[in-house]
């Protein structure tokens, strides 16, 4: 998100300063992992698909100077007919008139052999569906606001900042000094509730697993399947992808929100013979020919807020600083669409785009019953 929004304001001619804390395109936060789905029939919930429209659009501008970061799959959003997963995208897709089909059990075995679905599995397709590449997506960000002109500063974590009254004029403290700005954008992934002190009580830092295993037969028909998302009443939602790239024998799966709750300086990044083994038993009985050899795993981050909606809006009360947390799992695939957002807030302290959903207010407003 930050790299993102350092190259929109260069691009709109500000003079940006980029903090980051380690290395460009690092696997310590939540940004890393070589894939993210990307889909358009949210069914978290219909206003996120304007925000996707647009976050299409921008990808597909990467994707011409930085080839391969979009790769369009197809995308199956799967369940029972009443599940969150597949009522909600529909919802979406039938709200804002997106192409798709629901198949049925039947259809979805003799069309995608991979998974071993049981009768009353339904499930959405989305020819538009597909996946992102993390790194690649942070590298041509990070590219794109040097040429036009930023200061990207590597290794130098931020400790906190103040505003000054009058709503103009931050000061930010750092490991090695103190800068001075007009604006200020938090994006701190992992690490926001240590620079957000407000929002901290309402976001979850989360420890999430991703594995990679080698089918035990043919890897043709796993070249073949499109991402998914596969929710079965009592269980954790599934999610995948194809297998991709020349050499690779090896498809990635997750559990969607596995996480328990950690330190983000202590991330504990060893993945247990344990939780191999519970990722082998659930592939075992949803996907039986990808429970072969374990490839490798890596451990990351999820920021969750109670309703898994994101934080992004001008500071309530500082309105020289824009805020972007809490992505909850489900944020990659905004990125150019959050960097664009987070340069109006902060150029202009408003936006176009439909953020209401987002709005930090709603986190500590009293729960009406
Ligand atoms: O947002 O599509 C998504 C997603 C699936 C699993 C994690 N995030």
């Amino acid at each position: 998100m930050g790299s993102a929004a350092a190259a929109h304001l260069a691009a709109r001619g500000q003079r940006v300063l980029g903090l980051e804390q380690f290395t460009p395109a690092h696997d310590r936060g939540s940004s890393h992992g070589d894939s993210r789905i990307i889909r358009q029939a949210y069914y978290e919930d219909p206003a996120y698909v304007p925000l996707l429209r647009r976050s299409y659009e921008l990808f597909e501008d990467l994707q011409a100077s930085s080839p391969g970061v979009l790769t369009l799959t197809g995308g199956l959003m799967m369940g029972p007919a009443d599940s969150a997963t597949v009522r909600g995208s529909l919802a979406s897709a039938r709200a804002w008139d997106l192409p798709h089909e629901l198949l049925d059990a039947a259809e979805l075995r003799c069309r995608f052999p991979t998974f071993a679905v049981e009768d009353g599995t339904v499930a959405l397709h989305e020819d538009r569906a597909g996946f992102v590449r993390p790194e690649q997506t942070v590298l041509e960000h990070l590219r794109r606001a040097a040429a036009a002109g930023a200061d990207l500063r590597f290794g130098e974590p931020a400790l906190g900042w103040a505003a000054d009254a009058g709503g103009e004029g931050v000061t930010v403290r750092t490991a090695t000094g103190e800068h001075r700005a007009a604006s200020l954008v938090v994006s701190a992934g992992a690490w926001a509730p240590r620079l957000l002190p407000d929002l901290a009580p309402h976001l979850t830092v989360e420890r999430q697993l991703l594995f990679w295993f080698a089918p035990d037969g043919p890897v043709g028909p796993f070249r073949e399947q499109p991402v998914f998302i596969w929710e079965n009443t009592g269980e954790l939602q599934l999610y995948g992808f194809p297998a991709y790239g020349p050499d690779s024998e090896g498809v990635k799966v997750a559990f969607f929100r596995n996480g328990r709750p950690t330190d983000p300086d202590r991330l504990d990044r060893t993945v247990t013979a344990g939780e191999v083994a519970e990722m082998r038993a659930h592939l075992a009985r949803r996907m039986p020919a990808l429970a072969g050899r374990h490839l490798r795993s890596v451990a990351c981050m999820y920021t969750t807020t109670p309703d898994q909606h994101f934080v992004l809006s001008v500071h309530p009360e500082h309105p020289q600083v824009a805020v972007a947390a809490g992505f909850s799992g489900h944020g990659f695939k905004f990125v150019p669409l959050v960097g664009e957002v987070l340069a109006d807030l902060v150029t202009e302290r408003a936006t176009r785009h439909p953020i209401a959903l987002f709005d930090p207010a709603r986190l500590s407003a009293p729960v009406v019953r």
